[in-house]
């Protein structure tokens, strides 16, 4: 899995089901100030992405770009998992963009992919997924073959339908199929409103394999899982 681009995208990586609500912490570190490992025991961390340890002084989570502008970063698991016809697969994660006043540009992408543990692709709008270029996509050098699922909160003219989508992409292409507006908002500049994928809030995603269609459900500020906001029938 992997990956990021833009301004301050973090992804926040959890085993399993959140932990339920604890009692009240006091931060042993103030986010920007908090222990950071360039290594992950299983993951490769690839240019700007690296492990945060949150200000409870508990986990790490994975940071994949700092909030600065034309960063890229991925993390793959080191170690490719055997798939074969008829398998299928249930993941679960959290991520968290923030600074929502800078729009926590451009967003992230969940990847499946066989070209190797480094795989990395553009920055900005190519969401370190897919290749760069003038004009307009395809564009090559993006992440192939592989399989991705985008949060993009930037507006790409004329590729992406709005700044708050989901959607599948195939072959390091942003060839967004089934986008999906979470909650049916549509305008999350400059700030993020309940919604927005750039809010600041911890968002849950749900992606499943069937052995048919692959399927993607998003949640925000919840670990109840919605119905299906995206989906495609495709062979992995
Ligand atoms: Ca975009």
């Amino acid at each position: 899995m992997r990956k990021k681009p833009g301004r301050g995208a973090d992804l926040q990586v959890c085993g399993g089901s959140p932990d339920p609500p604890g009692p009240a912490w006091t931060p042993v570190c103030r986010l920007k100030a908090c222990p950071t490992r360039t290594s992950a025991p299983g993951w490769t961390l690839n240019a700007s992405a690296i492990m945060e340890k949150l200000p409870d002084g508990g986990r790490y989570r994975l940071r994949l770009t700092p909030n600065k502008t034309g960063q890229s970063g991925s993390a793959f698991l080191s170690q490719p998992i055997a798939f074969h016809a008829g398998n299928t697969f249930s993941y679960y994660f959290q991520f968290q963009m923030t600074d929502a006043n800078s729009q926590a540009s451009d967003g992230m992408t969940f990847v499946l992919q066989t070209e190797g543990p480094t795989a990395l692709g553009g920055n900005g709008g190519c969401l370190g997924y897919a290749g760069t270029g003038p004009g307009c996509p395809p564009f090559t050098g993006g992440i192939m073959p592989s399989v991705a699922v985008e949060f993009d909160r930037f507006q790409n003219s004329p590729y992406d339908i709005n700044d708050n989508h989901v959607a599948i992409l195939t072959g390091g292409q942003l060839n967004d199929t089934d986008p999906q507006t979470p909650y049916g908002v549509t305008d999350c500049q400059p700030t993020g409103a309940f919604g927005c994928m750039n809010n600041g809030d911890v968002w849950s995603v749900w992606i499943d394999y069937d052995g048919t269609s692959l399927h993607v459900a998003v949640a925000d500020d919840s670990d109840r899982r919605p119905a299906n906001r995206a989906t495609r029938t495709i062979t992995l």
